[in-house]
């Protein structure tokens, strides 16, 4: 079990510790930062937060912008004040961060000159937008500050630290509470156990910090081993592999869209300083993780992970993975599959996926917390089957299994069939009203670019692959799957597609 001191701040423990000459973060230009340039900007970050604009512990901070290391050191400033940092991702549009700040009661945003123009057309009541990255006076760069040491907030371990928004795939976004102890419990357990990073590593990803999964993979996670980390702002499968190259990344957090992505554009890459692969996001195929291990020689740590628990609680690497399944519970946690009625199901039987671990899942006023939360239990949302030997595979999403003609079909089941096909870059399987099965199988795929779209020839694949029954009736081919801003598929845009 793991144990923090009843007085923590999560901040300076990340930052403390590593020798300041050792670099933390870098970027495609300009020398890296080192713990000693970082130690410095955020302590100086604090002074202005604190005495130039009168923030107090416990005020919640939006962030938004762009990767860099400045929004780090802004995440890391504003906890180490005290104060609680309120992450969303550049793409939210002034609706989504007006309800999100209203959610939050956020009073001051910290945010990229570059991303400012959505935050301020918000025009959220009592908001103070202080920009950084700019060279005016009023930047947050620009404001006079001490150069003295800034002591941290002596702040509880289980003060709140964050808010991180979940919206899933639809709905009303959920704000989730995680406190200072939680932020470490992520590092202390799937980092430290699974990943297992070394302080010569170099860390680098898409998702961005706006997102857990970027967070803790970019920020978190490097700083409690002492590494570094590779900051993107452009971080699609496009710029990631040649920065893997020039900046020799040794641990790549991405997801499965994008491996499949960069096997396409691999050739004349140098993948070489890569050691670990870590997949999240979305479920990992089989079909994917043997194309990346047999184009690299890299088993690809699959993993499951939420913004309601933070980061992955389920995952496994080298020797332990077995291909096709998520893993094990990580070290620290518990997983077990049940029925609707919260009873345990046997092995070998899909059941609702049900966790508990170090971080839990805590919505900020909002009654969606007792469908997340049952008998100390949370409820993901997954169906998963836990299979003799304990590991975990995944079925589909909760909502997503289609039942046609009497039949249970997953949906990710008719994916991964199509994905093997080899001109197949993307696929989505859903349930749409049918008057003969009640319900048909339909898929939604992308090909690769000048590979004809033959519907005919892909279903007679899948059927060569599953039981007839479960080939899709319609094949609809598209440029692109309809994804959130954290890259999780939208199926139920597809489901709707073409309705009125
Ligand atoms: O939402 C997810 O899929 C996720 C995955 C890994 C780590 C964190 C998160 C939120």
């Amino acid at each position: 079990e793991l144990r923090y001191p009843e007085r923590l701040n999560c901040a300076a423990e990340l930052l403390d510790g590593p020798p300041p000459d050792r670099p933390v973060f870098r970027t495609p230009v300009g020398p890296p930062w080192t713990y000693g340039d970082l130690r410095a900007r955020v302590d100086r970050l604090a002074h202005v937060l604190t005495d130039g604009l009168g923030v107090v512990p416990g005020n919640r901070v939006l962030l938004r912008g762009p990767t860099t290391p400045w929004l780090a050191a802004c995440w890391l400033a504003v906890l180490k004040a005290g104060a609680v940092a309120v992450t969303v991702l550049a793409q939210q549009r002034p609706g989504e961060l007006r309800t999100m700040c209203e959610i939050a009661r956020v009073g001051h945003a910290l945010c990229d000159i570059r991303s400012v123009d959505d935050l301020a057309k918000a025009g959220i009541p009592g908001l103070r937008i202080v920009t950084y990255g700019g060279d005016g006076p009023d930047d947050l760069l620009g404001r006079p500050a001490p150069d003295t040491p800034y002591p941290a907030v002596d702040t509880a371990a289980d003060d709140i630290a964050l808010i991180a928004f979940t919206s899933g795939t639809t709905g009303r976004p959920k704000g989730c509470l995680h406190f200072h102890r939680d932020v470490l419990a992520i590092a202390d357990t799937f980092s430290r156990h699974v990943l297992r990073p070394r302080a010569d590593d170099v860390f680098a990803g898409s998702p961005p910090l706006g997102f857990t999964f970027g967070l803790g993979g970019l920020v978190v996670f490097p700083m409690r081993a002492g590494a570094s980390a590779l900051l993107l702002e452009q971080a699609g499968p496009a710029r990631l592999l040649p920065a893997i190259a020039e900046q020799r990344v040794s641990v790549l957090f991405t997801a499965p869209t994008a491996y499949r992505a960069m096997l396409g554009d691999l050739d004349g890459h140098d993948v070489t300083s890569l050691r670990r692969c870590v997949s999240a996001g979305e479920n990992l195929p089989a079909a994917t993780w043997h194309a990346w291990h047999d184009r690299t020689g890299l088993r690809v740590i699959n993993g499951i992970g939420a913004t309601e628990l933070l980061h992955i609680f389920v995952s496994a690497a080298d020797e332990d993975i077995r291909p096709g399944t998520t893993g094990l519970p990580v070290p620290g946690w518990h997983a077990r599959v049940q029925d609707a009625d919260g009873e345990p199901v046997p092995d070998g039987e899909p059941g609702l996926l049900a966790v508990r671990g170090p971080v839990g899942c805590r919505y900020l006023a909002d009654p969606r917390q007792r469908e997340y939360v049952r008998d100390g239990w949370n409820i993901t949302g997954d169906t998963y089957v836990r299979e003799p030997g304990g590991y975990f595979r995944y079925v589909a999403r909760a909502d997503d299994m289609i039942v046609s003609a009497g039949y249970n079909i997953a949906g990710p089941e008719v994916e991964d069939a199509l994905l093997r096909h080899p001109d197949v870059v993307e696929a989505a399987v859903v349930g749409r009203p049918d008057e003969a099965r009640g319900t048909a199988v339909v898929a939604f795929v992308v090909v690769r670019e000048g590979v004809p779209r033959d519907g005919d020839a892909l279903r007679a694949f899948v059927k060569s692959e599953l039981a007839p029954y479960k080939c899709p009736r319609e094949i609809v081919f598209l440029d692109a799957l309809p994804r959130t801003a954290t890259g999780k598929l939208q199926r139920f845009r597809l489901r709707t597609a073409g309705d009125q």
